[in-house]
């Protein structure tokens, strides 16, 4: 993809699902990588083998926890030369804990899913606007349908999905005198390490989530978010709904037998 060859990306959340589906398409398209999230390990796997399969992919990895605004901050300030132009930050760093109802939702959980999803983006996004502003950038940002509607016993996720997508048009508004694109994808059913994380390692019941439907890939989401920053300068894709065939709300899915 011509556009995007030589173009810096900056990937919250790169160590899974997604935001790894994404790294792997942007090196394949010819884009250098900055790659992120909090396990480090991970990280230099991912970055190995990166190299090793799409020769020439440059890759700049470092953890990083997106709720630590003073982390995010020297994290950027301290980008290597080569990586300092970020072209494209794409915000998808988040995860929801438990499916429970409001009133038990613990306030450790409550911070984690709020400061992770809605604070931690917001401080990626302060933190790269200048570079993006130089380089005539581009944000996406990963909301989800529970951005659209809110379910039952997802409060506090479907609060933090619904200020992403808040907070995406206001930066719109904000950014229409400027060079800067901004662009909120909204995923229905994926399967990544999500549902693992949300039912706190319980295999089974991430299982089921994903029973009797073939659910989205990451690879079908990286695809779209990959499309979605490759159009000419002119168009903004603003906002794209995603579900797998079967679904049409949060609650909504056709099970097969
Ligand atoms: P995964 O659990 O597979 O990936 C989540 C990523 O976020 C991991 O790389 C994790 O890395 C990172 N992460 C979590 N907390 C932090 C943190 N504090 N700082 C930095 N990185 C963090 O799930 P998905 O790929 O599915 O999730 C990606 C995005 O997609 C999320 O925003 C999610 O809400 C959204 N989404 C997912 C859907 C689904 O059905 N799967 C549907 C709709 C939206 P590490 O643990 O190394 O920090
Ligand atoms: C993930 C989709 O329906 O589990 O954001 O909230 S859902």
């Amino acid at each position: 993809n011509s556009r995007l060859k030589n173009k810096t990306v900056f990937i919250t959340g790169a160590t899974s699902g997604i935001g790894l589906a994404c790294a792997w398409n942007y090196a394949r398209a010819g884009a250098h990588l900055v790659l992120s999230g909090r396990r480090a390990d991970k990280l230099e796997e991912i970055s190995a083998q990166l190299k090793e399969s799409v020769p020439g992919t440059q890759v700049y990895t470092k953890p990083l926890d997106v709720r630590d605004k003073v982390q995010v901050d020297s994290f950027v300030h301290q980008l290597p030369q080569q990586f300092k132009n970020v072209d494209i930050l794409v915000n998808n760093a988040g995860l929801v804990l438990g499916l429970e109802p409001l009133e038990k939702i613990s306030e450790a959980d409550m911070d984690t899913m709020l400061n992770t999803n809605v604070k931690g983006l917001v401080f990626c996004t302060q933190a790269l606007l200048p570079s993006l502003r130089k380089t005539g950038g581009h944000i996406v940002n990963i909301g989800s349908i529970a951005g659209l509607e809110a379910y039952k016993n997802g409060s506090i996720y479907c609060a933090s999905k619904h200020a992403v997508k808040a907070i995406t048009q206001s930066l719109r508004c904000e950014l229409l005198d400027s060079n800067v694109k901004i662009t909120v994808i909204d995923p229905g059913m994926v399967e990544t390490e999500f549902s693992l994380i949300r039912f706190r390692g319980d295999a089974d019941k991430a299982a089921a989530v994903y029973a009797g439907i073939d659910p989205l890939k990451s690879q079908d989401i990286a695809e779209i978010v990959v499309f979605a920053t490759s159009r000419p300068k002119h168009v903004e894709i603003s906002n794209l709904t995603v579900y797998p065939h079967g679904q049409a709300s949060a609650t909504q899915i056709h099970r097969k037998q």
